[in-house]
């Protein structure tokens, strides 16, 4: 994973911001964002590209490409940093507020001198904003439900942000002479939305080496507390990490209780008190003898207490103690299952890849189908036709096969799907004899996120019983620590799914993650099938499934609840749905 194009990412989007708050042209700053996003999504470590390579990604100019350049000359850009020393640290902050925009940040720094997100809930409170041109009751109202937002999403890092610090921080301390094992526990090992501290584990008998490598990591911004048995860190992006050294005989049982949940952890222990044990991070002891009788692996600590070994990611306590003992824990669902990818998009529409390398890539994974789910033109911005979709169909029919890859003999199957939108009605892009012609349709809200309940659920109902609409795509459109879900009575939605027999989506982006773990839990009681989709808009969101099927497995998911682990004939005999035999 190209870290320096994050890096580069980031610092292009706070450009964005920053031309947008100080009131710049809009259209420079919206060439920096969409510039961001092609190189966070480009294939390429952008730190090895020279100019001209640079400038071959989509929508990097030269003088962009000069700042990248900058960048990894000087560790810093000179037009950044104009700007930056204009606006205060605070004001910027305000702009992550996912109700203000930059313009409101600008103009309550400047009228009220409000320069942080503490100052402007008062200012809220004390009615301040009343006076302020543009500022009405209703932006109030969406102002504290966005500062609300922002503080409940607290320092919390998505998935993906702290997955790939973890992964090197393994890879980097598992080289240093005296580690024998070195693994990451926590909420991250159980696969949460949302990471508060990364936990690393390491065992060994030698601790001095491998806590003193641990700080000097180049990442590492402030060490926190430096001890012999655990030290903790803070990161370059905010994140905290723990590292705790364990004799290499406890590695079971540091692992099981670092990991948590403390929920589970707590039945756990209880299970080990009945039973006459105490359960530490340490092992297990008998609590008469206080001889130590395993701790060596995770299997044997959950042996002893009377439970087959449980998978992290349902470590929540939501019954998979009772589950365990009753020997009912399901078989999740793993990424081995998975036989391809049901929901991504080519730069025909807002992708960035042009299909024949979304497609290549998808082979490099292994799939036996690939399914290309451009949007289709409801979305005015994405200014697709009859004809664009058309041409693409027959491009993808001749692809179709034209990939080798390990999940199909005769190549990677293409099919040829859309994104349709679910207007506020429940109505869709095209007319059923249209719709009749694509593979599979996946259809997704993206608009009119605040209609009342009734009205929402009316039109989600209405996307299911549309014969063509086969996956309701992220049904709750929440975005993590920024928009929350749709008001809609989820049940009556899922009863829906099941009975029309159209499957839920849990889209694997780390911003996405929705269906979340919970909405999974109480939809499979309706019986519904589910798709882990990746909503792939560039090549290196492909590998992003990873965390769907996280997802999936917290909401207790067997693979033969996911269409998409499912052998071709069988997936389109479920496309099939409602249709007229053709
Ligand atoms: P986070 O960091 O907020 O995303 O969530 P976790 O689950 O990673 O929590 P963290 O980092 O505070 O602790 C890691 C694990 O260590 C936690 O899942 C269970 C275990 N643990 C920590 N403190 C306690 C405790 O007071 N009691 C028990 N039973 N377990 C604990
Ligand atoms: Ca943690
Ligand atoms: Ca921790
Ligand atoms: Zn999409």
């Amino acid at each position: 994973m190209a870290r320096s194009n994050d890096e580069v990412a980031a610092l292009l989007q706070e450009y964005a911001d920053l031309i947008s708050i100080t009131g710049g042209d809009a259209f420079r700053a919206r060439v920096h964002e969409k510039a961001a996003r092609a190189i966070g999504g480009h294939h390429a470590d952008v730190s090895t590209l020279d100019l001209k390579g640079l400038q071959e990604i989509p929508g990097v100019g030269k003088s962009i490409a000069h700042k990248v350049l900058e960048y990894f000359d000087s560790g810093s850009v000179s037009a950044v940093e104009e700007l930056r020393a204009k606006i205060p640290a605070g004001v910027r902050r305000l702009t992550a507020i996912p109700t203000l925009g930059p313009k409101k940040a600008l103009t309550v720094y400047e009228e009220l001198g409000v320069s942080s997100v503490d100052e402007l809930a008062d200012a809220v409170h004390q009615e301040r904003l009343r006076d302020l041109k543009g500022f009405g009751p209703r932006t109030e109202e969406n102002i504290l439900h966005g500062i609300e937002l922002l503080r409940s999403s607290g320092d919390r890092v998505q998935l993906d942000v702290a997955s790939d610090l973890a992964d090197s921080i393994v890879a980097a301390l598992s080289e240093v002479t005296g580690c024998l094992r070195c693994a990451y526990a926590g909420s991250l090992r159980r696969m949460r939305e949302t990471i508060g501290d990364i936990d690393v584990l390491v065992a060994s008998g030698t601790p001095a080496p491998v806590m003193r490598a641990f700080t000097e990591l180049p990442y590492v911004t402030e060490v926190i507390a430096h001890g012999e048995k655990k030290t903790s860190v803070r990161t370059a992006k905010g994140l905290a990490v723990d590292l705790r050294v364990v004799p290499p005989d406890s590695w079971g049982a540091a692992l099981q209780y670092f990991t948590g949940s403390k929920a589970h952890n707590i039945r756990t222990r209880e299970l080990a008190v009945h039973q006459g044990l105490k359960l530490s991070e340490y092992g297990v002891f008998d609590v008469e003898s206080g001889e130590k009788t395993v701790s060596e692996t995770e299997e044997e600590v959950y042996a002893r207490l009377g439970l087959p070994w449980i998978p992290p990611t349902l470590r929540e306590d939501r019954g998979e103690i009772e589950a365990g003992l009753r020997g009912e824990l399901p078989g999740l669902v793993t990424e081995a299952d998975v036989r391809g990818d049901l929901h991504s998009h080519t730069d025909l529409t807002d992708g960035l890849a042009p299909l024949e390398e979304m497609a290549e890539a998808a082979a490099r994974r292994g799939y036996a189908y690939y399914a290309i789910t451009d949007h289709g033109p409801d979305m005015a911005m994405q200014r697709m036709t009859d004809e664009r979709m058309l041409a693409q169909r027959e491009q993808v029919r001749e692809l179709d096969g034209a990939y080798p890859t390990r999940g199909a003999r005769g190549g990677l199957r293409l099919l040829h799907g859309a994104e349709l939108n679910i207007g506020p009605d429940g109505d869709v892009d095209w007319p059923a004899r249209f719709l009749a012609g694509f593979d599979l349709c996946v259809a997704s809200v993206h608009s009119h996120f605040h209609q009342d309940r009734e009205a929402m659920t009316r039109r989600l109902v209405r996307a299911c019983e549309n014969p063509y609409v086969d996956i309701i795509g992220h049904p709750t459109t929440r975005i993590i620590g920024r928009r929350p879900g749709v008001d809609a009575d989820l049940d009556a939605v899922f009863a829906a799914c099941a009975r029309t027999g159209t499957a839920l989506e849990i889209n694997a982006h780390p911003d996405r993650l929705d269906l979340r773990d919970e909405d999974i839990l109480r939809a499979r009681r309706h019986g519904v099938r589910f798709a882990v989709d990746s909503d792939a808009h560039s090549v290196l969101h492909l590998a992003n499934l990873r965390y769907g099927i996280g997802t999936a497995q917290r909401g207790w998911l067997t693979a033969d609840e996911v269409i998409n682990t499912w052998p071709l004939t069988r997936l389109r005999r479920f496309l099939r749905k409602g249709r007229a035999p053709r």
